[in-house]
């Protein structure tokens, strides 16, 4: 848990966060104020203008908004392929990484999205948003999402450029409909590397995982320790013969469609994926199966019953593979020392379970833990900037009095962020005039 105490009376900020060596990244200016003498070569209309790609505050992966963006986004002419941004910031920086959130207009969804973007960068001269230079982009064919709605995403760099003069030349297809142009845009500096390494299996004997529970089983042939008693490789085939009693976990069949498992691990792992086997029996064989897999974790709390929100992760498994032993990647990794997991399918007929299951990742103390990194107080919203270490789901708590701190959320949901800062506005009025003087905040990875 990291907490940072702020009096907004006296402007004092006192942190009593641990001290990381975490290089933070930074988007820069996430209000927008620093991007000036904006320009474009070309305008839809004026509620289309090029300044509102710099007049949302927005966390990394936050939805913009809905609906029409008029008022919110900027849009070119129909006609243009390749729309252009030019602007300058206040000083020199290292940039590493963009954040860009694609335009969502209600009718033309796909067609308004941008593909990828070249971007030339200069220490000491501004450009003109008329053309692109004729000089080799310093960043070239920067690929963009267009499956993400208009979702503030990030773009990391092949490598980070130097400059305050900065021209966007978006790419819109050869035979693009719609109109071109974006939500929201940010430059990002001091953008750490990445966790490196291959994440790896944890334990494979299978003796970390403890605690296992399950809703049922079929027998005491098929208890839920059978998911964790074999060495296996992906690929393999996780049992042979007719039957897998004895190897793998089963339901009873008076529970349906559904079974669940939950265990706990010896330390907090960030997880990016996990190797299941399917039962194979020699009757039942397709009915086994499990077409669903939905995941919960915790750093802290161990989750012997199904959590009311949604689950972190859902994967779909593999029905046709027999048994064989295979990986699932998860879409971004989760946190956590403590899980539950829940396999259902539509069409039960048999016993689900599993043969084998571990999970695989880093361990999360690798990667350093989440802190306030500053805390600011305008007229109208605190600014908080979160140093996360690794990609997940962050839960993001004030309270107004340590000595008996009833945590309350900052945001219905958890913040999901996939690289080290989360900005985040505060705009309570309870907090920004707190009784009492003072509100202090925390973050908890989940
Ligand atoms: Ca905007
Ligand atoms: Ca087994």
């Amino acid at each position: 848990m990291r907490l940072l105490e702020m009096n907004p009376s006296r402007t004092l900020l006192t942190a009593l966060a641990f001290a990381t060596q975490l290089l933070p990244g930074r988007i820069i200016s996430p209000d927008g104020s620093a991007y000036t003498n904006v320009t474009a070569n070309s305008v839809l209309r004026s509620e289309y203008d090029v300044e509102n790609l710099f007049d949302q505050y927005l966390t990394v992966n936050q939805d913009p908004g809905s609906g029409n963006d008029s008022g919110r986004a900027w849009a070119t002419n129909a006609s243009v392929s390749t729309p252009i941004v030019s602007f300058e910031l206040d000083a020199v920086y290292d940039v590493d990484a963009l954040a860009y959130a694609q335009r969502q207009y209600l009718d033309y969804n796909e067609n308004d999205k941008c593909t990828s973007v070249n971007i030339w960068v200069s220490e000491t001269t501004p450009f003109s948003s008329a053309s692109a230079p004729a000089t080799t982009p310093q960043v070239s064919n920067l690929l963009l999402q267009t499956d993400v709605t208009d979702l503030f995403k990030l773009y990391r760099f092949p490598s980070s450029v130097r400059g305050r003069y900065f021209l966007l030349e978006f790419n819109r297809g050869p035979s693009a409909g719609g109109i071109g142009g974006g939500t929201e845009l940010r430059l990002v500096t001091s953008l750490p590397d990445e966790v490196s390494g291959t994440p790896e299996v944890i334990s494979p004997d299978g003796s970390l995982y403890t605690n296992l529970q399950a809703n049922s089983s079929l027998n005491a042939q098929y208890g839920v320790e059978n998911l964790f008693d074999q060495e296996l490789t992906v690929g393999d085939d996780a049992t042979s013969g007719t039957s897998d009693s004895g190897s793998a976990w089963a339901i009873a069949e008076s529970d349906g469609e559904e079974g669940w498992v939950s265990f706990e691990l010896d330390r907090s792992y960030q997880i990016t994926a996990l190797h299941y086997a399917q039962r194979q029996f020699s009757f039942y064989n397709f009915d086994d199966k499990a077409r669903t897999l939905e995941i919960w974790s915790s750093s802290n709390v161990p989750i012997t019953e199904q959590p009311s929100r949604a689950a972190d992760r859902t994967l779909t498994l593999n029905e046709n593979s027999t048994d064989l032993y295979l990986e699932y990647t998860l879409d971004s990794p989760i946190t956590g020392r403590y899980f539950f997991l829940r396999f259902s399918t539509p069409n039960p007929d048999g016993h689900l379970g599993g043969a084998e299951l571990r999970l695989v990742g880093y361990p999360a103390a690798l990667v350093g833990a989440p802190r306030i990194s500053s805390v600011h107080k305008g007229d109208d919203a605190i600014d908080l900037e979160l140093d996360v270490p690794y990609p997940g789901l962050y839960r993001v708590q004030f309270t107004h009095d340590l000595s008996s701190p009833s945590w309350t959320d900052l945001h219905d949901d958890d913040v999901e962020a996939q690289f080290p800062i989360i900005n985040l506005q505060d705009t309570l009025s309870d907090n920004l005039n707190p009784v009492g003087g003072k509100v202090f905040y925390r973050i908890q990875s989940r």
